[in-house]
Order: C-alpha cells, then structure tokens, then sequence
C-alpha cells in the first residue's frame, strides 16, 4: 500500500539549485511528487517540525537555518515512500553518506546537509500536517 512521507529541500541545496537534481532521484526509482510547495519555513512551523531536537546544543542554530531561506516541501508517494526516502537521502552526516545518496552526493557538512525527510509513518503525517494542514 502506498504510503505519505514529508520531504523538504533544506537552503542550502535550494541556494544552490540543486532542487531539479534532487526531485529527479525520487521520481527515478518510481515515487510520486503529491505536493510541492517553494516558500519559508515560520519559526512555528520550525519549532513544531523539530520539537523532538529542543533543548540540545544544535537546536537554535537548525531554527535559525531552516528559517533563513526558502525551502522547497513536499509530500512524496509511493511504496514504504517513509523508508525508501530515508535511504536515498543517506545518512544524516553528509561525511557519513553513502556516494550515490542524495547528502553523500550533494552534501558536505552536518548543519547545511541538503534535505529533510520524515523517519516514520507518524512523524510524516505530523510533518505533513504542520507544512500543508
Ligand atoms: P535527520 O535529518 O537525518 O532525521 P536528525 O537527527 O533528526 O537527523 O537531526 C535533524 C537535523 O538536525 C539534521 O538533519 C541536521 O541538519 C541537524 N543536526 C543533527 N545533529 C546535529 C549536530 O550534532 N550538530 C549540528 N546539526 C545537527
Ligand atoms: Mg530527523
């Protein structure tokens, strides 16, 4: 069964141009593009997307970069779309990341590491909600 999942394109990478790049590997393996909005993140929208991060040493400085620039969001489809995102997105730390995945090609440090993308079915829903509710 088709599943939802949030998958934003971080400043940086919307900085850059790298957003035709980076919709072209989801859409490469099969998954569907539902929604797509360009725009800002609200310091709301920020502090309800990373609610789970508040209080540690990284958190103000995430706030303030995601907010400080537009963003490309969306909700992508398609089978277990939460996981197979996860995997073409590669690990968190873009040093980490697989070449071949979307932060081991694109990205190159932790804090401006390309994309964001929902790591469970209920955060995705949630994720989903506070971006296009
Ligand atoms: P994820 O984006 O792969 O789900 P999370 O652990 O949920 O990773 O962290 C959310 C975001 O916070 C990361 O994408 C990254 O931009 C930033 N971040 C995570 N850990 C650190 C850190 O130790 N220093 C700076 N930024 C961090
Ligand atoms: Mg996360």
């Amino acid at each position: 069964m088709d599943q939802k999942t949030y998958i934003m394109i971080k400043p940086d990478a919307v900085e850059r141009g790298l957003v035709g790049s980076i919709i072209a590997r989801f859409e490469a393996c099969g998954l569907r593009l539902e929604r797509v909005e360009h725009g800002m993140v609200t310091p709301e929208q920020a502090a309800a997307n990373y609610a789970e991060h508040e209080g540690k040493p990284f958190y103000e400085g995430l706030v303030e970069y995601i907010t400080s620039g537009p963003v490309v969001k969306m909700v992508i489809s398609g089978p277990e779309a939460v996981v197979v995102c996860r995997k073409l997105m590669g690990a968190t730390n873009p040093r980490d990341a697989a070449p071949g995945t979307i932060r081991g090609d694109f990205g190159l440090t932790l804090d401006a590491n390309i994309i964001h993308g929902s790591d469970s079915p209920e955060s995705a829903e949630r994720e989903i909600a506070i971006f296009f509710g």
